[in-house]
């Protein structure tokens, strides 16, 4: 038995340093959170605990696989027969229709640094088409910009200088676990940490105080905070240091009833105001909330908040959403959407592949399951169902796998070699082969390389995965910290500020911060679908990795209130303009009456997914896709 160290790649703030223990015969028996890392502190979260059910699925592809014809079943083949047609199809459709014929799609299946070659050796061939926008992050990111000038955030160890946190929309427990240890010394030491969330998540016992605004208006509970803020007086004079002061104040003024709006009491109110007022208060926004309609407005009218309360630039303030991650390492020179011949947005994928004029022929997707996770799944499938060849790269089946024609096997997180920052702490950290791929699966850059001579695109991705990554770490290396370090174990980012805006200086053009001045309009409201359907994380899933059993049904949790005469446990039909499911009832009085709320991730190939019933539509800002806030009504079995 032995141990090797690597690092967790998935999709997830914390990047964890991973112990894999191995047997003599080469397999893992055992995942532990490494205990020399800061953050990992020696346990990983249960999806990842029990990834290796996941690594030994028999389900796993371990050959390349091709679909002879669209209703065949996928049959394995050689390499060189899976990459020659590739190639062969690739040079057709550019040499036919124009390289924008193509389509590259790469999502958030791993976070390693050196999956970003597979967008250079398909801009090196093309340009090719892409995808804009990002639902994830890309409204919450795009509002910080617009803010701030930068979309980054305070050293999470700043929060040791915070008398208040408030937690915004963030589920901790679920979606970034190593946080909360954390959370849970600095209340011990007496900071005051403060929920807000329409979900009465774990986090309610955590708390000192707990807030259930209705869901989607955090515009006008952060503006019900300003008046109050207003009324008390602020500390310091925001029109030194932002702009809009006077259209921004005329707007919260304009009108008197933003509390009732957002559903919550005068105490709410009161003791959000008192802890931001006191200072220095750091809001940490989850990433979630801002997917919806006016997501954008939502994350800007929290900047504002924590502007005009004074608590920015600041130790122990700042509003943070997420970590520059890469700004550490080199960046890997590409024109990107600049380049492209045209770009699809992403949130609305199937219907823009549908319409496409010329039409799309090709497209390569890779760490992604885009019929599962983009909105209107149906048509995303369609979409993708229908072009000359689909080829997928993935390590397991998915919804995207099934319509694939060709699929290509890479290497899990244990078995890879990448570099990672993290976007919810300024750590850096590699990762190495803890296991040997098996059969025929290969790293990815492999595969890039092997397609790269068989296009004719010459020596561009030439090098091992090491010798990537220490072609990324240039500028690492002037500070002292050279690849061996990292291999090691986890390096603070040297470059990442301790705090942002230090002097309240703004990387804007004019070098202030950017006041929110417009109210965005309520969504519309439909009678005929009152509710609010809802996907969110689960701790037995990562995204559409489940590691964790699944239900037979999906369940759908709501309100009793809500639940009517819908009994609980009982086999219900959810219903949207999308389309139906049919969902196992679940009574729990913490979820938001307005909401309907289900797991994310289940695939159509698992009985159902949540994504056939969302309408495909963009966020204000950003190209982030509004999967919150989809109109729903629950209905009885006929
Ligand atoms: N276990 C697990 N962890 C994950 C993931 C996973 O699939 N599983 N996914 C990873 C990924 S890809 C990401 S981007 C992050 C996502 O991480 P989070 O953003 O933390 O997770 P979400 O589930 O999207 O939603 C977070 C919380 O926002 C609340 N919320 C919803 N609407 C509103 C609103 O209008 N206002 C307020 N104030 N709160 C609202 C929800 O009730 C939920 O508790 O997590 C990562 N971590
Ligand atoms: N309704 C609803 N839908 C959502 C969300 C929601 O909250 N509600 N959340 C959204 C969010 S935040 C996100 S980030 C997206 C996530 O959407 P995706 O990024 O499409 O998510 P995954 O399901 O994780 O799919 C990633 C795939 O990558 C594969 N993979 C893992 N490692 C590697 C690797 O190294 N190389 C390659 N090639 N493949 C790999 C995995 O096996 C998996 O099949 O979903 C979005 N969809
Ligand atoms: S998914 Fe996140 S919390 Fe879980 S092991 Fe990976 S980095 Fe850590
Ligand atoms: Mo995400």
């Amino acid at each position: 038995m032995h141990t090797r160290h690597t690092t967790c790649s998935r999709d997830c703030p914390d990047t964890c340093s991973l112990v894999v223990e191995v047997n003599d015969q080469g397999r893992a028996v055992k995942l532990r959170g490494s205990a020399e890392d800061p953050v990992t502190q020696g346990f990983l979260c249960e999806r990842t605990s029990r990834f290796l059910d996941r690594q030994y699925a028999p389900d796993r592809f371990t050959q390349p696989m091709w679909r002879p014809h669209k209703e065949a079943p996928l049959e394995a083949v050689s390499w060189d027969f899976a990459l020659d047609r590739i190639a062969e199809k690739m040079l057709q459709c550019r040499a036919e229709s124009g390289a924008s014929s193509l389509l590259h799609y790469r999502s958030g299946g791993s976070l390693g640094l050196l999956k970003q070659l597979s967008d250079l050796l398909f801009e090196k061939f093309g340009p090719v088409s892409l995808k804009r926008g990002d639902i994830c992050s890309g409204a919450g990111e795009a509002a910080q910009e617009a803010d701030f000038g930068v979309c980054d955030s305070h050293d999470h160890l700043d929060l040791h200088n915070s008398r208040s946190v408030i937690l915004w929309g963030k589920n901790v427990h679920t979606s970034a676990p190593h946080l909360l240890p954390l959370l849970v010394q600095l209340k011990q030491k007496g900071t005051r940490l403060i929920g807000i969330d329409p979900v009465r998540t774990r986090q309610a016992s955590l708390a000192h105080h707990f807030i259930q605004p209705r869901p989607g208006t955090d515009f006008a509970l952060a503006m019900a905070v300003v008046s109050r803020l207003l009324e008390k007086g602020l500390r310091q004079d925001p029109a030194e240091f932002c702009d809009h002061w006077p259209e921004f104040v005329e707007m919260v003024n304009g009108r008197s009833d933003w509390r009732e709006v957002a559903g919550v009491g005068l105490e709410d109110v009161e003791i959000l105001a008192e802890a931001l007022h006191e200072g220095p208060a750091s809001i940490q926004l989850g990433w979630g909330m801002a997917r919806r309609r006016h997501g954008a407005a939502l994350v800007r009218a929290v900047d504002a908040l924590a502007a005009v309360s004074g608590n920015l630039g600041l130790a122990g303030g700042g509003v943070s959403y997420y970590y520059r991650r890469r700004s550490a390492f080199d960046a890997i020179e590409m024109g990107g959407l600049e380049v492209a011949p045209r770009s699809f947005s992403e949130a609305c994928l199937g219907r823009e592949i549908l319409q496409a004029d010329p039409p799309v022929r090709f497209a390569w997707v890779t760490a992604g399951n885009p019929v599962s996770m983009l909105p209107d799944s149906q048509t995303v499938r369609r979409a993708l169902s229908g072009l000359e060849m689909l080829v997928v790269v993935d390590t397991h089946p998915t919804d995207t796998t099934d319509i694939a024609d060709l699929v290509l096997p890479t290497c899990t997180l244990l078995e890879d070699e990448d570099l990672l920052g993290a976007y919810g702490n300024h750590y850096l950290r590699s990762s190495q082969p803890a296991l040997e791929a098996p059969g025929e699966v290969r790293h990815e850059l492999w595969i890039w390389q092997q397609l790269a001579r068989r296009l004719d695109l010459g020596e561009v991705l030439e090098g091992t995965p090491r010798q990537w990554k220490e072609r990324m770490m240039v500028r690492l290396r002037e500070s002292g910290i050279g690849l061996e370090e990292l291999e090691r174990g986890a390096v603070r980012n040297p470059y990442a500020e301790q705090i942002l805006f230090a002097g309240l200086k703004f990387p804007t053009a004019s070098g202030k911060m950017q006041l929110i001045h417009q109210v965005p309009e309520e969504a519309p409201s439909d009678a005929e679908f009152p509710l609010q359907l809802a996907a969110f994380s689960t701790p037995k899933a990562q995204c559409s990795q489940w590691s964790v059993g699944l239900s037979e049904l999906t369940e759908a949790r709501v309100h009793p209130e809500t639940a009517g005469n819908l009994a609980d446990g009982a086999e219900v039909s959810l219903e949207t303009r999308r389309g139906r499911m049919t969902v196992r009832l679940r009574h729990d009085d913490q979820v938001h009456p307005s909401l309907v709320v289900l797991p994310k991730g289940r695939m159509l190939r698992q009985g159902g997914c949540v994504n056939q019933l969302i309408e495909a539509r963009e966020t204000d800002l950003g190209g982030g896709a509004n999967y919150y806030e989809e109109p729903a009504r629950l209905a009885a079995l006929r």
